[in-house]
């Protein structure tokens, strides 16, 4: 059977190794060892309660035995679709002590995403969150078992909708044996993460033991974490940025707390910075403005707060330079992606670096290229895109060997589709993006994708989805369409691509009618052209 991934070469593994890059270790051992070490020491603090080490350690023991007396098997893929609750961290935990193979999946994904993935990695189980009416992620979890027929089993966070679901709490309760995972697997692919994707069908990213556990040791230790950290965990803990920058397992491995925040509005964030003495936090810039009006004008006790960190898309200075003097923080602005490559502005830098820059690369070893369109190497301070190769950049996606060419060069380097400048300094400025994407308040979105689904309506016959500067989301999605007859009306279209289980932050925010879509030269979709009408003629 040809290989789901693509490992890196030996000799470069052999390097990583000899430089202490990459332990021996699965990732479920930040745990094992925080539990050895401070076991007494707070881990984890969500709406449940607290968990110290000792304690989510032993609660992650008997999930696992629970979950393998199911049966689930070592190697099999579950796809954890939960927000961001005490479960999200047991079950991932859980799941990678037995040597399952978590997929994380954003909970706002719809039916067609998440039945696409779940084909993809051929899931074995769906692990999600109890809710009510008619978005209830226990219905999704059972159409999405209806249409992908490996899915054996559904697992709920929450009360179990039906007898053949089985309650976290319930496995919890397992008296079973401790399954330790197969030995030897620290180079295997430990978690599958969403990509930000080009294509019309979502992308995984396969990241091992051995180069996530390294992504989550080396940014605590660039961030500055050590035991009395206090980690909030804003964002969807499925983003990378949560997972690994230094994110839930960056603070494991520094035997920091976690903080759980349920929803991101800064009312709730700002009485957990209060209350936990919270200090370090990770935010897109969407989010940044509220939390300035909300510290303006509510004066909670944000003191604790040493480290706030913004990235997943473009932050702008004015913003930034407002981090320091109106939250008494230090920003931290965070360039990364789920493929790999972290790139931090230094917590010491001057607040010029940090107030302009999205930061330089977080291993010795990450190996940067800035190439133009001919791959070739573009002076220091000369916009090109940016290659990428080192010990956590993935060297393939997974099962998705066809679609590896266009984004990896022969010899290895994953290419972001991101459009940088490199200042004297070494530091990384994202000037723009040569990808098909829309980066919507730091959620992206395949412009392919939405096409695929607009075309598929009846009467469209031609769709191009582009991003749109906004004030607020930094970027809104806007599709024109060439349809038979006029252009329907947005909340008709809006509707029927939500019937079609698109995720709603894929959805248009605009839809514009036109009589035919402009082509470039050799007959593809001008979307340059269209960006243009859009400056024209901005919405409304
Ligand atoms: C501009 N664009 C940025 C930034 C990401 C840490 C932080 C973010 C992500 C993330 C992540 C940007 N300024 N500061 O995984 O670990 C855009 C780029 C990039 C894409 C990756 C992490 N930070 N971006 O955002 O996989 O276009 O990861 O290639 O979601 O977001 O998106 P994603």
């Amino acid at each position: 059977m040809e290989q789901d991934w693509t490992p890196w070469p030996e000799e470069v593994a052999a390097e990583y190794r000899r430089a202490g890059y990459w332990r021996d270790q699965t990732l479920d051992a930040l745990l094992r060892e925080g539990a050895r070490r401070h076991g007494a020491r707070t881990a984890l603090v969500s709406p449940s309660g607290r968990l110290d080490y000792a304690g989510l350690d032993a609660r992650v023991d008997r999930l696992a035995a629970g979950l393998a007396a199911l049966p689930l098997h070592p190697g099999e893929r579950v796809l954890v679709q939960l927000p961001n609750c005490e479960e999200y961290v047991t079950v991932l935990f859980a799941l990678l002590r037995l040597g399952a193979v978590p997929v994380l999946v954003l909970p706002s994904l719809g039916r067609a995403e998440v039945v696409a993935l779940a084909r993809l990695s051929g899931a074995a189980a769906h692990v999600v969150a109890a809710g009510r009416g008619v978005r209830d992620p226990r219905l999704l979890a059972e159409e999405t078992a209806r249409a992908c027929p490996t899915l054996r089993h559904v697992v709920v966070a929450g009360e179990p909708g039906a007898d053949r679901h089985h309650g976290v709490a319930g496995l919890a309760a397992s008296a079973g044996p401790v399954p330790e995972a197969p030995p030897g697997r620290a180079e295997d692919p430990a978690l599958l993460l969403l990509s930000g994707g080009t294509t019309g069908v979502p992308k995984l990213i396969p990241r091992t033991h051995a180069d996530y556990g390294y992504n989550a040791r080396a940014s605590a230790e660039v961030c500055g974490l050590h035991g009395g950290s206090v980690y909030l965990a804003v964002l969807p803990a499925a983003h990378n940025f949560t997972m690994v920058s230094p994110g839930i397992l960056g603070t494991v491995a520094a035997g920091g707390t976690v903080v759980l925040c349920p929803d991101p509005s800064p009312t709730t964030a700002f009485s957990l910075v209060e209350a936990e003495r919270v200090t370090i936090t990770a935010l897109v810039p969407a989010l940044l403005p509220h939390w300035l009006d909300e510290a303006a004008r509510t004066r909670r006790d944000l003191s604790s707060l040493e480290v706030l960190q913004v990235g997943g898309s473009r932050l702008d200075e004015a913003t930034a330079r407002r981090v320091r003097p109106e939250l008494g923080c230090r920003l931290q602005q965070v360039f990364g992606m789920a493929e790999g490559l972290n790139n931090y502005t230094p917590l010491d830098a001057p607040d010029d670096v940090v107030c302009t820059t999205q930061g330089r690369p977080l291993s010795p070893a990450d190996e940067i290229r800035v190439v133009d369109e001919e791959d070739r190497p573009v002076p220091a301070g000369t916009p090109g895109e940016l290659l990428v190769r080192g010990p956590y950049t993935l060297r393939g996606y997974y099962r998705a060997r066809e679609q590896d060419a266009a984004r990896f060069t022969p010899d290895g380097f994953y290419r972001t589709g991101d459009l940088v400048r490199r200042t004297a300094d070494g530091d990384l400025v994202v000037v723009g993006r040569v990808k098909d994407q829309v980066n919507r308040a730091g959620e992206k979105v395949a412009a392919v994708e939405v096409e695929e689904h607009l075309l598929a309506l009846p009467g469209v016959r031609a769709a191009a989805v582009v991003g749109a500067p906004d004030p607020h989301l930094g970027e809104r999605t806007v599709a024109f369409v060439v349809t038979d007859g006029p252009c329907p009306p947005q909340e008709q279209v809006r509707r029927a691509l939500l019937e079609r289980g698109l995720a709603p932050f894929k959805v248009p925010d605009e839809l514009r009618g036109l009589p035919s879509l402009p082509l470039t030269g050799i007959g593809k979709v001008d979307k340059k052209r269209l960006r243009e009408l859009l400056a024209d003629s901005p919405a409304p």
